[in-house]
């Protein structure tokens, strides 16, 4: 018998406390960007000066209109996310045999048009500025948007390391298949109808663009923040604030590509994506219920955690073990890919994964696509479509996850 109780449920209720202050955080500061870190902007003013939109409705208060008689609501209106500025002209591409890539700029172009085209379903904002100033652009896809509502909600996330476009690919290829598939095929549709789907499509933007400055690949995984010793680059999938530091292969030093960052939450990215996280718990519970870190490479699927070789250690419950296992080795029957638990392959800390489960209680995963870090452009077609099913089936699951070791839903309710 599952239980979505233990570690999960105890951060959940934490952290609806913790949420309601970032809300009211938000509400006055939007825009800047972050506690642990300020920013030197390096690119052109019009990208760096944007402000962060959070998802949802956390923009300020509009102000109250003119009395002319009794005040009715003292509840402030609140108004829509800032509109996000241009995208940038063309300042980067991918070498030869990989111009199928999506640019920082193109990438831009495609969610801004596609959600321009889906506007029923599909709310585009920034979540948050890079170091350099570009915007980590996030997409809600539902047909619940407008309505007050906060339907099961499922995350998938790329980019996080510089050098991993394919992983960047992934998210783009699901906003395709909802998207287009909204109104036209059955299972689509009522996915849609039925969750919210969020997907930031590049988590780590400047890493992408130095990856290919030039026209030609660096083997570049960190973010582009400056260190104190001069070194760049914090890797994101080493800042986050579960078992920060602790163990496995991750660094201290700045230099190193696994570096850790100076505390966790240091980087500018990792402080977007557990704030508009965070943003998702309405009521005292994360509405995310799961999760996918899509990167390269190896046909993997991971669960957590990676911070420890014990399968089930305190932080976790034998219940919500069972459920991750159930959802990763179906997800893997799917795809084809092998499932297994993420220490396995080598342990690591601080990452988004256990992250997401450990302190957010949302059923995650680490998705390692592909068979090589630089595939060429040809791959991603196919690459992506053998993940179309399992992507599927975590969306349907996130309604009630616990079904994946269970015959009855009565767990949900
Ligand atoms: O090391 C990472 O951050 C990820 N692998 S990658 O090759 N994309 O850099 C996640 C690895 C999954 N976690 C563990 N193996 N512990
Ligand atoms: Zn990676």
């Amino acid at each position: 018998m599952a239980t979505l109780a233990g570690a999960g449920t105890r951060t959940r209720v934490v952290l609806g406390v913790v949420a309601l202050v970032a809300v009211a955080a938000a509400a006055v500061t939007i825009g800047t960007t972050g506690p642990t870190a300020t920013r030197t902007p390096s690119l052109p003013l019009a990208l760096a000066s944007a402000t962060a939109a959070p998802l949802g409705t956390l923009g300020p208060p509009s102000p109250a209109p003119p009395s002319i008689g009794p005040v009715v609501s003292l509840m402030p209106t609140p108004s829509p996310p800032p509109a996000l500025p241009p995208c940038p002209s063309e300042t980067e591409h991918f070498p030869a045999g990989y111009a199928a890539y999506h640019t920082y700029a193109e990438l831009c172009r495609a969610v801004v048009a596609a959600a321009a085209a889906h506007p029923d379903i599909a709310r585009l904002t920034s979540i948050g500025i890079s170091w350099q100033g570009r915007q980590i652009f996030a997409m809600e896809i539902s047909a619940h948007l407008a309505d007050g509502t906060h339907p099961p909600g499922v995350l998938f996330d790329g980019g996080t390391h510089g050098l991993e476009h394919l992983s960047v690919e992934m998210p783009l290829a699901i906003m395709g298949w909802l998207l287009d598939g909204y109104g036209k095929d059955a299972t689509v549709t009522r996915l849609v109808q039925t969750r919210a789907i969020f997907l930031v499509f590049d988590v780590n933007p400047d890493g992408a663009a130095f990856d290919i400055a030039g026209g030609r690949f660096h083997e570049w995984r960190k973010n582009h923040q400056p260190n104190a010793d001069g070194t760049i680059g914090t890797d994101l999938n080493r800042n986050y604030d579960d078992h920060w530091g602790c163990c496995g292969l991750v660094s201290a030093k700045p230099g190193s590509s696994y570096y850790r960052g100076g505390a966790p939450f240091s980087a500018l990215e990792t402080q977007a994506m557990r704030d508009f996280v965070e943003r998702q718990v309405f009521g005292g519970h994360q509405e995310i219920r799961a999760a996918v870190a899509f990167h390269t490479s190896g046909r993997l699927i991971l669960w957590p955690y990676g911070y420890t070789r014990t399968a089930i250690p305190d932080d976790m419950t034998a219940g919500d073990h069972a459920v991750l296992v159930a959802l990763a080795k179906h997800m893997a029957k799917l795809n084809g890919y092998i499932a297994e638990q993420a220490s396995s392959l080598y342990v690591d800390s601080g990452t988004a994964r256990d992250w997401y489960f450990g302190e957010q209680g949302i059923y995650a995963f680490t998705v390692e696509l592909g068979t090589g870090t630089y595939q060429r452009s040809s791959v991603i077609a196919s690459e992506t479509a053998r993940n179309r099913a399992a992507v599927l089936y975590l969306i349907e699951m996130a309604g009630c996850p616990s079904k994946a070791i269970e015959t009855s839903a009565a767990s949900c309710g």
